[in-house]
């Protein structure tokens, strides 16, 4: 295994319009982020990953890029970004940008060219069809509901947008794409960042072929239309006009691949992307809106995929982000156990074999918001899926029920500094969004103070992994697939073996552990003692331990 600081550093998420708000317009900010770094370090965060920054109309809040080298107006400017940059250099951390360029916003002068005629010379910089009559050039759905096709009413053409009409697809067919793709790196590059989050890269080579899809590959387009036949040579290519040069992380977005492209992504020895994003753990039980019941040994099937692998790939391990609901809410129990199991997936994120990466609010478990009607989502996602829920036959309501469970919109509330208007968000009594009413008990404040916090459990392991290379690189292993509610496993270094044993249940259990004698207890989210009766422990609801052993 190849060391490398991306593998060793702990990844933390900022979606900046819920973050803080330093000047009161209601949308967080870069300063805002600025006045936040000293907490991010305290807690022990090496890598700031943020949401796109770029000047957008925000359709879909930033990744609707109007312009790759401006700031959104609503963050600030750039002296504030590149005061950001050194702000974070100076407290020795890296800043992780978002490249957003499967597509661009239609506000984006290429798209203003590319639309005014058909013989632009950026024409070809999107992708053009002429549908015939009335009907689409085929039918590929966006993933923001109807047609992946909207008519020009100029020419009569159709452009390809996978995501809003606001969001056409560019033709990285063309290598004046690609060219100005690796010039928009470079730019920031040569700014300092340490590296890329490249959103939904897969879908960057498209079947050229533009046929129609079979009704049963509609239902997960990302599985039809990720991969196209060019993908590994662009990101080869990407790699060697503008990755190799600089010593960066590169994290691909990688929503519907198959393993083997993301074997092949991620092998060291193919020089394309240092991680990648898989959504299998994530998303486990989704089929679009709904969240269908899923089990713990399925679970424990896909952490053992992704981090048995040999030692040419490097997974990441994250249990939330910006399009995902809240994992307490998730994968925890979000009401009596909120603090309990919030430590127990803590401990889950930060033992697996992989680059961590934790989501704001994560941190003091932050929940899912209680949405009480349709109107109160901001995601384009929902209205915009509303026609093809209606037509499956279930009602509004049912519909919103679905959504409380898993809507992209739970993890942008705003984050829940102290249990002021607003959670302390903002310095104004303005809010983009909405704060969880919660907020008045889950806040940062309130976890900075205690030190039994779901914050100083999440500090402690960040602290636990760097001392140890056996926790970051030790040899992962499943200790027991088949049981339901325990999740044990074993992180086998060279000097030291450690046993992460976790209770994913309300269950009070005795459960058997193989030389158990041999292990000390290193940290657990119990404040009592644990008993151990030779080999066997007691494991009480959402316990969950480290324990560690000396390899002779
Ligand atoms: O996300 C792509 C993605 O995997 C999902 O958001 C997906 O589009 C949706 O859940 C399908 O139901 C990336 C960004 O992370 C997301 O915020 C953007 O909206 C999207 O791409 C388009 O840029």
């Amino acid at each position: 295994m190849i060391r490398s600081w991306w593998k060793e550093q702990v990844i933390y998420q900022i979606y900046p319009r819920s973050f803080y708000d330093s000047d009161g317009d209601g949308i967080g900010d870069i300063n805002g982020i600025i006045l936040k770094l000293d907490y991010l370090k305290f807690l022990g965060v090496d890598i700031i990953w943020i949401s796109p920054h770029f000047d957008s109309p925000n359709d879909d809040n930033g990744y609707d890029v109007r312009d790759y080298k401006k700031i959104m107006k609503e963050f600030g400017t750039m002296d504030d970004f590149d005061n950001l940059l050194s702000e974070i250099h100076n407290k020795k951390m890296k800043l992780v940008i978002d490249l957003v360029v499967n597509h661009t916003s239609d506000e984006h002068s290429w798209f203003i060219e590319s639309k005014s005629s058909q013989n632009n010379k950026f024409r070809d910089y999107y992708i053009w069809r002429d549908g015939g009559q009335e009907t689409p050039p085929n039918n590929w759905t966006s993933f923001f509901g109807g047609s992946a096709w909207e008519k020009d009413p100029k020419s009569n053409d159709y452009y390809l947008h996978y995501f809003s009409k606001k969001q056409p697809d560019l033709n990285w067919e063309n290598e004046k794409v690609r060219n100005e793709v690796y010039e928009i790196m470079k730019f920031w590059l040569e700014k300092g960042v340490d590296g890329f989050r490249m959103d939904v890269i897969p879908f960057i080579s498209k079947d050229q072929s533009f046929k129609n899809l079979s009704k049963s590959k509609l239902v997960k387009p990302e599985f039809s239309y990720a991969n196209g036949s060019r993908l590994h040579e662009f990101l080869k290519e990407m790699n060697s006009k503008v990755l190799s040069k600089y010593d960066v992380v590169s994290i691909g977005e990688a929503f519907g691949i198959s393993k083997e492209s993301m074997m092949k992504i991620t092998d060291e020895r193919e020089c394309e992307l240092s991680l990648v994003f898989l959504f299998d753990i994530i998303r486990i039980g989704r089929d679009n809106w709904i969240q269908n019941d899923w089990n713990i040994t399925d679970l424990k099937k896909l952490f053992d995929v992704q981090s048995s692998t040999d030692n040419f790939h490097w997974p990441t391990v994250f249990l939330n982000n910006h399009d995902n609901p809240r994992s307490v809410s998730k994968f925890g129990n979000d009401s009596m156990y909120r603090v309990k199991s919030a430590k127990l997936l803590a401990m889950l994120v930060l033992t697996q074999r992989g680059t961590p990466v934790l989501y704001q609010g994560e941190e003091i478990g932050m929940t899912n918001y209680n949405f009480k009607s349709l109107d109160q989502f901001d995601d384009l996602e929902v209205l915009g899926n509303l026609p093809k829920a209606l037509k499956s036959g279930i009602t509004k309501n049912k519909y919103l029920d679905y959504l409380n469970l898993s809507s992209r919109d739970h993890s942008r509330t705003t984050i829940q500094w102290n249990n002021r208007s607003h959670g302390g968000f903002t310095i104004n009594d303005k809010n983009w969004f909405v704060s969880n009413s919660n907020y008045d008990s889950i806040n940062v404040e309130n976890d900075m103070k205690n030190s039994d916090s779901i914050f100083h459990f999440y500090k402690n392991l960040i602290d636990l992994r760097k001392k140890s290379d056996d926790l970051i690189y030790g040899k992962y292993c499943d200790l027991d697939p088949n049981h339901k509610n325990v999740f044990i496993y074993q992180r086998q270094g060279k000097i030291y073996s450690y046993l992460i044993i976790l209770n994913m249940s309300e269950n009070l259990m005795t459960y058997d552990v193989h030389n158990l004698t041999d292990y000390s207890l290193e940290i657990s989210n119990r404040n009592m003692d644990i008993n151990y009766y030779s080999n066997q422990i007691e494991l009480l609801p959402w316990d969950a331990l480290i324990l560690k052993n000396k390899l002779c």
